[in-house]
């Protein structure tokens, strides 16, 4: 039997590129799984798609935008009684909006990034990690960025936001030393998913630019290396991982070889 047979996995934004992945990837671990995103048809179909070709394994599917605090907490209380020990967390729900200077930045946009990005985060943490602690198990694995330790141009409320993270997941860390409870950030370079398409509000072709010449991360990419951080031993806790696709040396220096 797998490590994550039967183990229950809530993921935030789990309608697309990396979260989808992962639903995906744990599925296939045999884990059961709670997906939430705001596009709540897009999971419901995911989670059609998996009761169909994983049987054994459990899913639950809730309409979810982090930013309603008050949504989060009702999550708990909705849960069925059998996935309401939640193993596995994936706060991978975030999103970047346009490409300005901070000067130019509005203030929807500001608001909208360190709502999703760090508030929402915030607040789902902190609604699961109390089961976390009662059953002193538990891992909670946050989506950061090459941009929660770089910086670039026109980028400054996202790098923000993603710093704020990587804030977060090295003091959980901290905070959880006593405890069996283990804290994982995942920090991807360029990833080819919905991203960049809602950077740009919604205009394909100048998302496209953003990965032309090379060959980026895809979402799955990602979530194996999160299935593989979830799947170790009880005692080994991979704090931290940067993953770059191969053109790419630092946030804004890649080669465009294709
Ligand atoms: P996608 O746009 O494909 O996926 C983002 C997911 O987040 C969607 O499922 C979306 O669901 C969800 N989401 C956005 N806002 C909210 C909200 N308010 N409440 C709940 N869910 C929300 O992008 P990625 O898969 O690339 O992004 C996933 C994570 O990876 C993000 O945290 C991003 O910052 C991070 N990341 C991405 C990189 C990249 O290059 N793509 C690189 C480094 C980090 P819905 O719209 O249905 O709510
Ligand atoms: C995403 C990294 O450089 O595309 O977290 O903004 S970047």
């Amino acid at each position: 039997m797998g490590r994550l047979e039967g183990k229950n996995v809530l993921i935030t934004g789990a309608s697309s590129g990396i979260g989808e992945a992962c639903a995906k990837e744990f599925a296939k671990s045999g884990s059961n799984l709670i997906l939430t995103a705001r596009r709540i048809e897009l999971v419901e179909k995911l989670g059609k798609e998996f009761s169909q070709k994983y049987p054994s394994i459990k899913i639950f599917t809730y309409q979810l935008d982090v930013r309603e605090k008050a949504k989060v907490d009702q999550l708990v209380a909705a849960l069925p009684s059998d996935l309401k020990n939640i193993d596995v967390l994936v706060n991978n729900a975030g999103l970047v909006i346009g490409a300005d200077k901070i000067e130019n930045v509005t203030t929807e946009t500001i608001d909208t990034i360190i709502d999703t990005n760090v508030k929402g985060l915030l607040h789902v943490t902190r609604t699961i990690l109390p089961i976390m602690k009662e059953r002193q198990k538990g891992h909670i694995i946050n989506i950061g960025s090459v941009s929660g330790t770089q910086v670039y141009a026109n980028g400054g409320v996202y790098c923000a936001s993603k710093h704020a993270v990587d804030a977060i997941s090295r003091t959980l860390l901290l905070e959880l030393v006593d405890t069996p409870i283990r804290v994982t950030q995942i920090n991807p370079g360029m990833v080819e998913t919905e991203f960049s398409v809602v950077r740009f509000g919604g205009d394909k072709a100048k998302a496209d630019k953003v990965y032309e010449g090379l060959q980026p991360l895809t979402g799955e990419d990602i979530a194996e290396i999160i299935v593989f951080a979830a799947s170790r031993p009880d005692h080994v806790n991979i704090a931290d991982v940067l993953v770059y696709p191969v053109n790419q040396g630092a946030v804004t220096t890649v080669h465009r070889p294709l």
